[in-house]
């Protein structure tokens, strides 16, 4: 909950960026610490983020990371949701998104670490 609370000032800090930067989003979860952004500002279409999860101020490389993006159904519009997985790239985990609309996209960002748990991070971006 401190979490969510921590990322939606975040969010209500740079709403009025988001349009014109990449997103950059810090949380933590289950002790580690958790940063997501985009390699360029969120558009319709193709869209590359970036995930690093950190320990006690140490890059982590042996977690698994999975991203589901969605959007409700609306009127005359149905659910729609896109996932990837992230691959590790140079200490980060790299994942393409392709979005079918702009709007607010919630997303859950979920990450196993090495003892086999399960944290899941839960926000919005939007475009
Ligand atoms: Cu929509």
């Amino acid at each position: 909950m401190k979490l969510f609370l921590k990322v939606i000032s975040i969010l209500a800090l740079t709403i009025g960026l988001l349009n014109a930067e990449p997103i950059n989003l810090n949380g933590s979860k289950g002790g580690y610490d958790v940063n997501f952004s985009s390699e360029k500002t969120l558009v319709v279409g193709d869209n590359v983020m970036f995930v690093t999860v950190t320990k006690d101020g140490k890059v982590v490389t042996d977690v698994k990371v999975k991203a589901k993006f969605f959007m409700p159904e609306m009127p005359g519009m149905p659910y729609m949701e896109y996932k990837d997985k992230g691959k590790l790239v140079d200490g980060k985990y790299k994942m393409s998104i392709n979005f079918a609309m702009g709007g607010t996209w919630q997303f859950h960002l979920m990450f196993k670490t090495a003892d086999g748990e399960v944290h899941k991070i839960r926000s919005s971006v939007n475009l």
